[in-house]
């Protein structure tokens, strides 16, 4: 019995450690889009080289640095981004950018109010 107690309390604590790191580990870090706005975390801190996964899991979206909805130039960031024509991301699309340089960065979607985000790049 106290043999059972014991297989039983290993098989949880394995469970445990296999859920423990949550989104937070699992995988590139990643901004999900969803109908109209950015789903989970939507300030993502990385370092300088690293990249973050766009994710569009359902509607269309116009990404690219600003907020509210209204392009801003930011010097350091993924040249794709920093353009006023912006990204068009449509469902399904992943895509992946590389940040090289320090610095907070503003996201915006420009179709939908509200929808923003902010990657902070460290050194
Ligand atoms: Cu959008």
């Amino acid at each position: 019995m106290k043999r059972l107690a014991a297989t039983l309390l290993t098989g949880i604590v394995l469970m445990l450690a296999a859920c423990g790191g949550g989104s937070a580990s699992a995988g590139p870090p990643t901004l999900t889009m969803s109908g109209s706005n950015f789903t989970g975390n939507t300030s993502l801190t990385i370092k300088a080289g690293q990249a973050v996964t766009f994710k569009d899991e359902s509607g269309s979206h116009i990404i690219s640095t600003g907020h509210n909805q209204l392009y801003t130039a930011e010097t350091g960031a993924p040249a794709a981004l920093d353009t006023s024509t912006g990204v068009t991301f449509t469902p399904g699309m992943t895509q992946s950018y590389t940040f090289n340089t320090p610095g907070t960065y503003q996201i915006t979607c420009q179709v939908h109010s509200g929808m923003n985000a902010t990657i902070t790049v460290t050194k």
